[in-house]
């Protein structure tokens, strides 16, 4: 997978990538990452980047041409790299709402020799003609504005690499992983089996493998409906989901699941 990033901070991606499951599917050249910064793509001696916006207001406009120029040699260089096109993805909270099924989309684009542009801004945000001209998709990593796009770049390439093939160490992890069936991971533990004085649940002690399983699907069932329910009712319940649900619900409310809906 070939991804690339127009930002005016390089160091910050060069360095975050580097670590953990990223950086080791990087080393294992499961994916290739390059970095654009604008500001080699001035021609003036301050080597300019952004400007007051038209009709006034606080901060600073990121300049469209230098944008360009960087978006024009990033996708050179996935040509050259072998890339069949290239996709512009920027990173704004007004954009679509990131979720795993989306990932998954552009993994599937990617294998299909898709390169990836992540336009991160900074400022107050990028002259609109220049999104308007340059970026296939806006992708919002949750309702919240920050400094910039660099760190909602760093998670899109994180969800994106932990599906790579051979990323990560247990492909069953990725599986078993939020999201993945549209429901919530179930608790995890470790050693000690009793850590101040709370025991570790006796089934996973038990190395009955088909209650384990049980147990487990219980627990996400029963952690996405108090959570989020709105999960649930997206994806809905088979008769056996449901009624491993009916079992955590009653354990812990007392109450028949169904009743829920009654409040
Ligand atoms: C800022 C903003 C504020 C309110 C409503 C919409 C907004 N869009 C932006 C914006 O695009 N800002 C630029 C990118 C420049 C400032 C830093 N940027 C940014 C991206 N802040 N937060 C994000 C972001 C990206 C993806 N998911 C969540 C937040």
């Amino acid at each position: 997978m070939r991804m690339d990033v127009v930002t005016l901070f390089p160091e910050m991606v060069e360095q975050a990538v580097r670590f953990g499951v990223v950086g080791r599917a990087l080393t294992k050249n499961l994916w290739s990452l390059a970095l654009w910064n604008p500001r080699a793509f001035t021609s003036d001696p301050h080597r300019t980047v952004d400007d007051r916006p038209y009709g006034g207001g606080p901060g600073m406009v990121m300049l469209a041409a230098p944008l360009a120029a960087a978006l024009k040699a990033a996708r050179v260089a996935q040509a050259d790299a072998g890339c069949a096109a290239s996709r512009v993805l920027y990173l704004s909270p007004a954009g679509t709402p990131l979720t795993h099924a989306r990932v998954t989309a552009l993994n599937a684009q990617a294998q299909q020799g898709i390169g990836l542009i992540l336009l991160a801004g900074r400022y107050e945000g990028i002259d609109e003609r220049l999104l308007a001209r340059e970026v296939d998709e806006e992708i919002a990593v949750g309702d919240f504005v920050v400094s910039g796009g660099e760190l909602p770049a760093l998670m899109l390439i994180d969800a994106l690499v932990r599906q790579l093939p051979g990323a990560l160490n247990d492909e069953a992890s990725a599986e078993e992983e939020s999201f993945v069936d549209g429901l919530l991971d179930c608790p995890h533990y470790t050693r000690p089996p009793v850590y101040e004085d709370e025991a570790v649940p006796e089934v996973l002690l038990s190395g009955d493998h088909a209650a384990i399983a049980q147990w487990r699907r219980i627990q996400s069932l029963g952690r996405t409906a108090e959570r989020r329910p709105e999960l649930l009712e997206r994806r809905g319940l088979t008769k056996e989901d449901a009624r491993l649900l009916e079992k955590y619900w009653q354990a812990h409310t007392g109450q028949a699941y169904t009743d829920k809906a009654k409040k």
